[in-house]
Parts: C-alpha cells; sequence; structure tokens
C-alpha cells in the first residue's frame, strides 16, 4: 500500500511491512502516519539493517512512554534484551507459548519492540495471533455466553505450556480481566491465552475449561498465525494487549539477542511489591524480572 509510509500487508487482518528509514527522527506528518498504521494493523516489522538503539527507542516512544525494565546487571533501564546468552539478557532458550506480556498483572505492557541485535538469519522466529480474529471466530451464542465473563490469568511460572493457580504459591501474582475488551476504536478481543489463563470465574472446573477450549481453538486456529523469521537488522514492534506472541525452542540457532523496549504498563516490583520482595530475597538478583514475563 502506497502513502507516507510504503507497506505491504503480512496477513488479511494484522501485520505491516512498512519502508520507513527509522534513523532519522519522524517530521509531524510521518510521526502520524507511523502512529495510523499501529492503529490499524497492530504490528510494523521493518527491516532497518543496522540502527542505533536510540532510534529504536525514538520509534518505540511514538507509541507511548517505555517501561522502565531491568537489565541483565539487574540495573534500571528501558533497554532490555531478550538472549540465548544470559550475561546479555532474559528468557533462555525455552519455547514460550501464546501470551500477553503482564497479563497477570492489572496493568499489562501496551506494546513491545524488538530489533534483532544478533541474530543467525532465518534460523529462529517470533509468531503473533490477532486476539481480534479470535473473537470474531466465535459463534454469536458463544460471543453471548462470554460477554460478561472474567477470567483470572496467572503467572507464566512455567514458560511453555499453560500456568494453573494451583500449581503456583498462593502470593504469586494473578489479576482477574474481563474475557471480552474492547480497542479504543470499539473492536472486542479475547484477553485470554493458553499460558496464562487459569480459570472463568464462577464456573464448575468442567464448564470454564470447555469454554477456554473454544476460545483457544479459535485463538490459535491454523491460518491465524503470522510468524516471522528473524534477519540482524529487523525491527518487530506490536500492540501487547491485541496480538499474543510465542515462539519455538531456540537452543541450537546460534546466538539469538534482540534488543528489547516496552511500552506501557507498570513494573512488576509495583504492582506486587511484596511478591518482588520475597523473590529478590529468595533467588537473588535480576532472576524475576527477566524470567516472568
Ligand atoms: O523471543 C521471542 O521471540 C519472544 C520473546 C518474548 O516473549 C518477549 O519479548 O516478550
Ligand atoms: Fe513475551
Amino acid at each position: 500500500m502506497s502513502g507516507l509510509i510504503p507497506w505491504r500487508p503480512l496477513s488479511e487482518t494484522f501485520g505491516a511491512e512498512a519502508d520507513i528509514d527509522l534513523s532519522q527522527p519522524f517530521t509531524p506528518q510521518m510521526l502520524e502516519a507511523w502512529r495510523e498504521l499501529f492503529r490499524t494493523r497492530h504490528l510494523i516489522l521493518v527491516r532497518c539493517g543496522a540502527l542505533e538503539t536510540e532510534a529504536q527507542e525514538r520509534a518505540t516512544r511514538a507509541f507511548g512512554e517505555l517501561l522502565v525494565g531491568r537489565d541483565a546487571q539487574d540495573q534500571p533501564s528501558t533497554l532490555t534484551y531478550v538472549s540465548t546468552n544470559e550475561e546479555k539478557g532474559g528468557l533462555g532458550t525455552t519455547e514460550l507459548a501464546f501470551h500477553s506480556d503482564f497479563s497477570f498483572t492489572p496493568k499489562p505492557l501496551e506494546g513491545i519492540c524488538l530489533y534483532g541485535d544478533s541474530v543467525v538469519d532465518g534460523a529462529s522466529s517470533t509468531k503473533w495471533i490477532s486476539a481480534i480474529d479470535g473473537y470474531n471466530g466465535l459463534s454469536p451464542s458463544l460471543r453471548k455466553r462470554i460477554a460478561d465473563l472474567k477470567v483470572v490469568n496467572v503467572i507464566s511460572n512455567i514458560r511453555l505450556k499453560r500456568n494453573r493457580f494451583n500449581g503456583c504459591e498462593p502470593t504469586l501474582p494473578a489479576t482477574t480481566h474481563p474475557i471480552v475488551r474492547h480497542t479504543p476504536s470499539g473492536e472486542a478481543f479475547l484477553y485470554v491465552n493458553e499460558a496464562q489463563t487459569d480459570h472463568i470465574v464462577g464456573l464448575s472446573a468442567a464448564d470454564s475449561d470447555a469454554i477456554l477450549d473454544e476460545l483457544f481453538a479459535s485463538l490459535y486456529a491454523s491460518g491465524r498465525v503470522v510468524e516471522h523469521p528473524w534477519r540482524k537488522g529487523d525491527l518487530v514492534i506490536w500492540n501487547n494487549w491485541v496480538l499474543q506472541h510465542a515462539r519455538g525452542e531456540v537452543s541450537g540457532v546460534g546466538e539469538r539477542t534482540l534488543r528489547r523496549f516496552q511500552i506501557g504498563g507498570v513494573p512488576l516490583a509495583e504492582q506486587f511489591p511484596d511478591f518482588m520482595a520475597t523473590m529478590r530475597a529468595t533467588y537473588g538478583r535480576g532472576l524475576v524480572p527477566a524470567g516472568y514475563d
């Protein structure tokens, strides 16, 4: 598609590969076009080649305040890394099931930006689905059934599969969210995901699981997934409410280090101070912010 920022769709409903030079500050018109593309497509991929960290930060900040996380040395920083090399960053090599960062807190991240800093071209990927598509794929009767229901989302203690409340310490963070949420422009989307959703409030375990199975089937239907194989210099930025992300195992893919900025949200240490204090006293530096997303 043409316009100020030429782009092509990554799927019918979401994702745009955009042709834009992010190394330069935005003109006011470009900033508006960049924001509009993000608002309508929810995910933007730019094949940047070499890009300064400051330029990635600027491109991300266009969509809101950046969250101050913890770097690999446990220092506060807006810049963090996802890396197979634990001296550089977090998340190791395990598969990550579909999730939305901080969905188990009252203030999930609004967006995430990753940049291929040190990757073997084509050796690993990240996957996304749209929770708007997931909602639109439901039958009218199921939409009606879930309209006023809520779920409890729990921390992703185990990263590659469903986390259950009964497998967690009672002190671990968990938060109740409506199943159906809406974007600022009024589109309904599902706020349940396969890694972090435990149960629907007020239903028997069997009824809850039966509905969640149907929601997951719609969310993760084959054909709805956008997968991006990383190349060095790729930048991807996405809406963490409307899209969920996942990855396969990344052992044996060589070094995989992605530079990361986070939009919005509130640090876990502020949302769950007791939990963080206990975890820090037990495990020491850095373990919680890096691992628990
Ligand atoms: O490593 C990836 O592909 C995704 C990592 C992730 O879950 C994140 O950055 O929030
Ligand atoms: Fe994540």
